[in-house]
């Protein structure tokens, strides 16, 4: 019988996950299948592999990446970290709770670089569509080699589509826009908070971008930061030169009109209005439509594509959990397609995804998202042989990010946490956050 070929669509977080999942199953002595991954960048990590580029990339590609400099990790690391591959396996010691951008890059990278399978990657290659031939059962992927341009087409019996979700903005429009003198951006095109020193700086938005940036730009000088919300204001105790203001209604000149008639004068604006799932080489029948939720639409276990359940999509989900839950994802859809765990019948998949809908819904509070997230992790986890972790531990990690933060929005990443897979205290990072202004790896790591 010949192999069954998987195609795995990105090698970010969650595409890494899958080649890791079925590299673990080889490694135990199973018959896997061959397993191709996609990557339209030259190297793998996803948004955490960082880029100064905006707009299109050198071949015309739109740029994937919306991490900026300076980021660290806006929860606890103790939430995310991978149940076979810990932090202190990675660096030889605990490290602090909220590491930098780059620190999280090694550390992903690490766990598949001991894997090996770097080389199931074919780098600068960007999927251009994805069919599904119904005669032959497979799915044709059409690829473009883009150093070359080179367009190949081969067929599969299964894809998992990882490309992420955060990457396409949704960008409105507000009056007044078009003579605005300033700068205009959507947090995907924000790269560097230096840019903005000595502004004065309206973002829109409420969620972790505006919170992000707004806190990025603070820290690194910008003279105000005023932050318009649609819905309720962010309420966290902000520096004196900060301010929740309600809905932008437009701009006239540099001066920022709000719902309640007041106005700002503004040097630059910043769209912190969040992203779009968003898959153009999908076939239509084969496209995920849904919102940003914890229980997303069409996807039978947050994965399983009901309408044709040999695709899968991983990591579409909103996320309160990253890295281990892309994980437990990717080790459940491995043993699906290796005939190990059986799929329903549609009627049953169709009531699977109502009934997590509806479970999301019956939630009210933030509380309530993080265990509901939680346990969907246990319950993926329960069904594969994905190490076993303290999952309840790591919903107590981001419930007192959650206090930490209430306590002080500049000051919650000086706090550390316990790690669920180790059980070791993370150390006090040597310098509070708002005084660290150099964010390597090297300088992270001096503890
Ligand atoms: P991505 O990381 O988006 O990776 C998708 C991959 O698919 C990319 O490598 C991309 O190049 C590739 N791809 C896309 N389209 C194609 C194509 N057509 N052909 C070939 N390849 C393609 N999570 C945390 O846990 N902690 C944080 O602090 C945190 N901060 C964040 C900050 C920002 C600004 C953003 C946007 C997200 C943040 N996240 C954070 C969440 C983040 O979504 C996850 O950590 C993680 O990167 C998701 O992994 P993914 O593999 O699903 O998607
Ligand atoms: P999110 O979490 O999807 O949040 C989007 C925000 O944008 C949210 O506050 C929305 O307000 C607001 N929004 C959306 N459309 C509009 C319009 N038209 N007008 C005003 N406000 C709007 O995206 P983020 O970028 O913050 O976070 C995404 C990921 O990046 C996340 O995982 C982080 O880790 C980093 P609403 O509350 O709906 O009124």
């Amino acid at each position: 019988m010949t192999k069954k070929r998987i195609a795995v669509l990105g090698a970010g977080p969650s595409g890494l996950a899958q080649l890791r999942a079925f590299q673990s199953a080889a490694a135990q002595g199973a018959d896997v299948p061959d397993v191709v991954c996609y990557e339209k960048q030259a190297d793998w990590g996803g948004l955490w592999n960082y880029t100064w580029r905006t707009g299109v990339d050198q071949y015309g590609e739109p740029v994937h990446g919306s991490m900026y400099r300076y980021l660290w990790s806006n929860g606890p690391k103790e939430g995310l970290e991978f149940a076979d591959y810990t932090f202190e396996e990675h660096f030889g010691k605990q490290i602090a709770s909220y590491p930098p951008r780059a620190v999280l890059f090694d550390y992903i990278e690490g766990r598949v670089e001991k894997a090996g399978v770097r080389d199931w990657i074919r780098f600068e290659t960007a999927v251009k569509h994805v069919e599904y031939d119904d005669a032959a059962g497979l799915f044709h992927v059409t690829v473009r080699d883009l150093p070359s341009g080179a367009q190949t087409t081969e067929a599969f019996d299964h894809v998992i589509c990882a490309t992420g979700h955060f990457s396409t903005p949704n960008v409105p429009q507000f009056d007044g826009f078009e003579s605005f003198p300033g700068r205009i951006l959507h947090a995907h095109d924000f790269r560097d908070a230096v840019e903005f020193e000595g502004q004065d700086i309206l973002i829109v938005g409420t969620s972790y971008s505006a919170e992000d940036i707004g806190s990025q730009c603070w820290k690194y000088g910008a003279r105000s930061i005023t932050v318009s919300h649609r819905t309720a204001a962010m309420g966290y105790d902000w520096p004196d030169n900060w301010a929740e203001v309600p809905l932008l209604t437009g701009v006239e000149g540099r001066t920022a009109h709000f719902k309640d008639g007041t106005s700002r004068d503004v040097d630059a604006i910043v769209l912190c209005t969040g992203y779009q799932h968003h898959f153009p080489f999908m076939a239509d029948d084969l496209r995920l439509r849904t919102a940003n939720r914890l229980a997303t639409a069409m996807l039978y276990k947050g994965v399983c594509f009901v309408p044709n359940p040999k695709l899968f999509y991983l990591g579409m989900q909103d996320q309160w959990f990253t890295f281990n839950m892309f994980d437990a994802q990717a080790w459940w859809v491995r043993d699906v397609i290796m005939g190990r765990i059986a799929l329903p019948d549609r009627a049953a998949m169709e009531a699977d995804v109502e009934d997590r809908v509806a479970r999301e819904d019956a939630g009210e509070t933030d509380y309530d998202a993080i265990w509901y997230q939680g346990d969907y992790v246990k319950e993926l986890i329960a069904e594969t042989d994905y190490p076993d972790f303290d999952v309840e531990g790591a919903c107590q990690a981001f419930k007192e990010w959650k206090g930490h933060k209430k306590q002080g929005i500049m000051t919650f990443r000086d706090n550390g946490y316990r790690s669920v897979m180790t059980g070791t205290m993370a150390p006090k990072h040597h310098t509070p956050w708002k005084d660290a202004m150099d964010d390597s790896l090297e300088a992270y790591l001096r503890n």
